[in-house]
């Protein structure tokens, strides 16, 4: 078992860190109209991005969903250009096309979030097979949601890797819903690690807000995959502090429920652990969060201030063909 040394536990509360407080400034700059459309953010489950992230080598791949930011970050992402992209704007990852649900960065290994559920992890497997092929030694993790282990593409993607063996880790950011939908009422086995003996690999579950959890199981994974050992399925425990979307207020959750989850704030896990084991103290922690908010606060001046799309570039970055007339 690999386990964060002390050096990169606080590394990973920073990153943590600087996740919770980018999706902070995007939700503000959604009260003051500087964005428009939808976001889907990921606070409270950023241990499962940071933890499967630092179990990878900077060459591995990665594949995310709708509620990527985190995913994206955690793989090196520049907060100013994905903030410029949440505000549509020239300077953003996708030239402001793509929004926060669509970004890419594949100098980062980061291979695309998307917004149609599942619709990456057959990508994700099909990157796995080029990997196998090439000899490249490189491993895949596809990150998605409970609600697509319902989705055919899940069970077909995760059956091919299985039977031909590839160096992918299925990453489920269990959050226990899928929008209002509870995983109880959506699968007879609402426990996603235990469907994976049906494709003959490894299922594990772990805490999904435990940082150090996370990054133990998923090492473990990842070194099986690059031995040539196959896929795991992880499904990685958490739970959503927000709504599904900026419109969703949640109404299907009770409060108890979300302040017991709110209690097991991956976050302040860290922090704790860090603090008790003395490898920072209070004073030493408090600058590094001020760095932190000043390198979003850097990113949000930058999107504010960034150019909009020309619009005579509209049809840049089309593949089908449209005649306007
Ligand atoms: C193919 C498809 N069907 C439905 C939707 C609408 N939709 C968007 S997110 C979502 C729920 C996804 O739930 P889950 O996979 O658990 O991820 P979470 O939002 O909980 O992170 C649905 C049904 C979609 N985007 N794509
Ligand atoms: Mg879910």
């Amino acid at each position: 078992m690999a386990r964060m040394n002390d050096a990169m536990l606080l590394d990973a509360w920073r990153r943590m860190l600087l996740i919770r407080r980018f999706e902070e400034a995007v939700a503000d700059a959604f009260a003051q109209g500087s964005v428009v459309g939808t976001a889907h953010f990921c606070m409270g489950q950023e241990a499962s991005a940071v933890g499967t992230i630092d179990a990878l080598r900077p060459d591995d791949l990665v594949t995310s969903n709708h509620r990527g930011h985190g995913h994206f970050l955690a793989k090196g992402a520049d907060p100013k250009r994905l903030m410029a992209e949440l505000f549509g704007k020239a300077t953003g990852y996708a030239g402001g096309r793509g929004g926060s649900q669509h970004v890419a960065d594949f100098s980062l290994g980061f291979l695309g979030s998307h917004g149609i559920t599942a619709g990456m992890i057959p990508v994700a497997t099909g990157a796995a097979l080029s990997q196998k092929l090439l000899g490249t030694g490189r491993v895949v993790v596809a990150f998605f949601g409970d609600g697509a282990t319902g989705q055919g593409a899940f069970h077909e993607a995760v059956n091919i890797g299985a039977a031909w063996q590839l160096p992918i880790v299925y990453l489920c950011e269990n959050n226990l819903y899928a929008m209002s939908t509870p995983v109880a009422e959506s699968f007879r086995v609402p426990e996603v690690a235990e469907r994976a003996c049906a494709y003959g690999i490894p299922g594990v579950s772990v805490d999904g807000n435990d940082i150090e959890a996370v990054h133990e199981t998923v090492h473990e994974a990842v070194e099986r995959a690059r031995l040539g050992g196959g896929p795991t399925l992880v499904e990685a425990r958490t739970y959503r502090f927000c709504g599904h979307s900026k419109s969703d207020m949640c109404e299907y959750r009770t409060d108890e429920e979300e302040a017991c989850w709110l209690d097991r704030d991956p976050l302040i896990i860290a922090e704790d652990r860090i603090l008790e084991r003395e490898i920072a103290t209070r004073a030493e922690l408090d600058p590094l969060a001020e760095q932190v908010s000043a390198v979003v606060d850097e990113a949000a001046r930058f999107a504010l201030g960034s150019p909009d799309p020309d619009p005579a570039t509209v049809a840049e970055g089309v593949f089908a063909e449209f005649d306007v007339t």
